[in-house]
């Protein structure tokens, strides 16, 4: 069961992730709001990763996104 959770957190995450290299970006994340019809500024954006950024490299990894979902 946590697997198939897992799976479509995956799914969700690369959704973000798109230059697929692990890591959603402000920049990714800003995008894929604004395809959704919503509009967020960079710095919104920057701080919504902060919120889940555990390393301090001001990027979101599957393993945060995991963290974060899993609260
Ligand atoms: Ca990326
Ligand atoms: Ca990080």
């Amino acid at each position: 069961m946590a697997d198939i959770v897992e799976t479509a957190a995956r799914k969700v995450f690369g959704r973000y992730d798109l230059d697929g290299d692990g890591l959603v970006t402000a920049d990714e994340y800003r995008k894929i709001v604004s395809e959704l019809g919503s509009h967020i500024t960079e710095s919104e954006a920057q701080e919504l990763i902060d919120s889940v950024d555990s390393n301090g490299d001001r990027q979101m990894s599957f393993e945060e996104f995991w963290a974060a979902l899993n609260g």
